[in-house]
């Protein structure tokens, strides 16, 4: 049945049409779900995105300096032979601007448009027990009436704007990183004042930096980064990651955190305190997130964490000329990698700059914006342009912005009201088939993220063909299940030293007022899709299907 034969009025207003299935969202994992659903299994399948392009995250964060930080070998699909071979990348760490350019040359090969519809917001969505169909509702005025409702909005699309009091007040422009206009800002000549110094914030800062009058760094937690060593790719490299592929997907689809590099099995603390050093530089001198790698005990171990964590202050200080500034940027109140680790461009290089400054919020923490600019418990700082760089309401914030309501009319926010509760990130209990690519409780940010994508989306295609197949209308998980899941990620977390960073957005510790729990899986990539193959070889233990 086509989308213009199931079409019917309801009313003047509501244009109900059946399909089997809406996808929300036409990032990485929304394309390739459609690809699967329709291509693969025949559905009639509606993708339904706010934006006008298909993009995701990519399609909104468009700040200075707004690049990936997986190289761009691992950072695409590996579906596809033929796409892996047709696409060239150009640099070490793709831009934001040629990862759109990619995924639109995805969204062409595969004819996904067709099947989008842009500029349109879904409203709300809500399950019918009596019908067991998802009705989504979108500012159109339609309803998607579907089998299925699965959502593809990412993890890290909600924006969070502190409620700085006094921020109506303010006579310039102020920006938020990931709502970046596309048209660009325009910093010359400007005081520009940044708050935020997580990965984006030490993105942006060196490109405002060389463009702004002055630039004040507003820091309220110091942060480790690592030189990303950002380069054009030889062609030699090129010809290696085509011609490597299978091997290249072997390595991300079977270690922790999704890249094409492995951790190398040696502990911080038994070697030698030489040969120890001559790694570190090594990693630090190759860049990037493989820095991470070089030892296996870095996010278990405190004493071997503290040792990595030392070395990375020293070069701080090392690089930065002005030991003031260098004291505020050393002073790090957690361990490496317990936070997501930035990888950067000079960015400690830029605090050499003269017109470069940085506040230490810790110290005289913001009371207010004004007309002016902003005032800490010490002084107002005269500004032109606030960047907020001042991340997310990651993972569950995108879920809980829809309006979803499950069985009984239950809706999601109620659900989690104490945090998220579902089963391997894919299913909330209430919420029959509802499918949530890469929730909390998956690896997800842990992960590489495409490669997270593709083991959920393909999870999930393989469930329900097999519903489909079976004849099968309904799967559900069951509360126990999710319930020991919660307690499985728990014990993952706590299984190394990732809670040991209270300001984490891993735990929902950035927004105000949100439960904090820890929320994506940290038992590893590999070891997460070997538990989902294994639940849905044993018949999806822990769903009900009927
Ligand atoms: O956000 P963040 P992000 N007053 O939450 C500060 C991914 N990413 O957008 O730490 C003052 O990490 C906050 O301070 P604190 C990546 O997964 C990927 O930088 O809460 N400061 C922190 O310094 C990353 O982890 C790429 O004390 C306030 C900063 O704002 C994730 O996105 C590139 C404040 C927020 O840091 C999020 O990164 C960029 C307040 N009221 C990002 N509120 C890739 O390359 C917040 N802050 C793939």
């Amino acid at each position: 049945m086509s989308i213009a034969e199931a079409t019917n009025t309801q009313n003047s207003s509501t244009k109900v049409i059946s399909v089997d299935a809406v996808i929300i969202g036409a990032g990485f994992s929304g394309m390739y779900q459609l690809l699967c659903l329709r291509d693969k299994l025949k559905l009639n399948v509606k993708v339904i995105e706010v934006a006008d392009e298909v993009g995701g995250t990519w399609y909104w964060n468009r700040y200075p300096g707004a690049r990936c930080d997986s190289e761009s070998h691992s950072y695409q699909y590996y579906f596809s032979d033929e796409l892996v071979k047709e696409w060239e990348w150009s640099q070490r760490y793709p831009d934001h601007a040629e990862i759109r350019r990619y995924l639109s040359y995805v969204a062409d090969k595969f004819k996904l448009r067709t099947n989008i519809s842009f500029k349109t917001k879904v409203t709300a969505a809500k399950y019918n027990d009596a019908e067991n169909r998802w009705h989504v509702m979108t500012d159109k005025g339609e309803e998607y009436v579907a089998k299925y409702f699965i959502t593809a909005v990412g993890c890290l699309s909600s924006a969070n704007i502190p409620k700085i009091p006094g921020l109506e007040t303010f006579s310039g422009n102020w920006y938020h990183t990931g709502q970046w206009p596309h048209e660009g800002v325009d910093f010359k000549g400007k005081r520009v004042g940044i708050i935020g110094t997580g990965s984006t914030g030490i993105q942006a800062i060196p490109v405002i930096a060389e463009q702004a009058a002055h630039l004040t760094v507003f820091q309220r937690t110091a942060n480790y980064s690592i030189p990303a060593r950002n380069a054009p790719l030889t062609a030699d490299f090129k010809k290696f990651a085509k011609e490597k592929l299978e091997q290249i997907r072997e390595v991300m689809h079977t270690n922790t955190n999704g890249h094409a590099f492995r951790i190398v099995d040696r502990s911080v603390v038994k070697t030698p305190e030489q040969e120890r050093l001559e790694i570190l530089e090594k990693a630090w001198q190759k860049g990037g997130l493989e820095f991470r790698a070089a030892f296996s005990d870095v996010l278990i171990d405190k004493s071997a964490n503290d040792i990595v964590a030392q070395f990375i202050c020293e070069k701080i200080r090392e690089i930065v000329k002005d030991p003031a500034k260098a004291a505020i940027l050393a002073d790090i109140d957690h361990p490496f990698a317990t936070k997501r680790p930035p990888v950067d461009t000079n960015y400690f290089e830029t605090y050499n700059r003269d017109n470069v400054s940085i506040v230490n919020l810790r110290k005289t923490p913001i009371e207010k914006i004004t007309a002016q600019g902003i005032k800490t418990t010490e002084q107002e700082y005269p500004l032109d342009i606030i960047v907020f760089a001042t991340g997310f309401d990651a993972l569950t914030g995108p879920l809980l912005n829809i309006n979803i309501s499950g069985k009984n009319n239950m809706p999601l926010k109620e659900a989690w009201a104490a945090g998220p509760v579902n089963y391997l990130g894919v299913q909330v209990p209430g919420f029959p088939n509802m499918f949530t690519i890469t929730g909390p409780g998956s690896p997800s940010v842990l992960c590489n993220m495409p490669v997270a994508i593709e083991q959920h989306v393909e999870w999930i295609t393989n469930c329900i063909a097999e519903m489909q197949t079976k004849g099968l209308n309904k799967i559900e998980a069951t509360p126990k299940a999710a319930d020991d899941w919660v307690l499985e990620v728990n014990a993952a977390a706590n299984a190394t030293l990732l809670p040991q960073a209270k300001h984490s957005w891993y735990l929902g510790a950035n927004v105000p007022g949100k439960p904090q729990v820890f929320m994506p899986y940290a038992g590893g990539m590999a070891h997460f899709k070997e538990i989902c193959n294994n639940v849905a070889k044993n018949s999806y233990a822990g769903f009900v299907r009927s």
